[in-house]
């Protein structure tokens, strides 16, 4: 299977990535971590991104804060799926990584998820993942299988609480 990397601007940014971390796992999606940054260290997240497809990655990662280009530094220097992960930082709420994430020129998709939504991301490179992945669309259906049931879990036992 094609691996997911999962870049970071920051080791500060790890709390968002461990939400993606912990459904990568669930699903057996092999994955490595890593911190660039497309201001820090420009060179090393633009190698990255070009080394990426041969190094047999499907899916790229990328999360950051503050003016979060990190996702579409990386995107200009590969066409293998990029997904954004905006980060809330000390000011702004996260808008300013959300804005900065997600408005790419044409031409240089990202796909960005929610502010802090590591989750989601996970999900959405397991979904491109499953294309033509039979043992993984089983996964990833069982996943959300229970996911429902949880959340019906809790449809059950609301009144109970009031
Ligand atoms: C961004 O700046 C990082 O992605 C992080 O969200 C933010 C702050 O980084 P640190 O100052 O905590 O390293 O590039």
């Amino acid at each position: 299977m094609k691996k997911v990397s999962i870049v970071m601007g920051s080791d500060s940014d790890l709390p968002v990535i461990q939400k993606a971390i912990a459904i990568l796992n669930e699903l057996e999606i092999p994955f490595e971590v890593h911190v660039f940054s497309a201001h820090r260290t420009p060179e090393q997240a633009r190698t990255f991104s070009l080394e990426a497809r041969d190094k047999g990655f499907g899916v790229l990662i990328a999360a950051a804060g503050m003016a979060a280009h990190l996702a579409g530094a990386i995107a200009a220097n590969t066409t293998l799926p990029v997904i954004g992960i905006p980060c809330k930082g000390p000011v702004l709420d996260g808008l300013d990584a959300l804005l900065s994430t997600v408005q790419m020129p044409s031409g240089i998709p990202v796909a960005t998820v929610g502010v802090n939504n590591g989750a989601n991301a996970a999900l959405l490179a397991a979904e491109i993942l499953s294309v033509g992945d039979a043992e993984l669309t089983q996964r990833l259906q069982q996943k959300r299988e229970r996911d429902t049931a949880a959340v019906l879990e809790k449809d059950a036992g609301i009144a109970a609480r009031l």
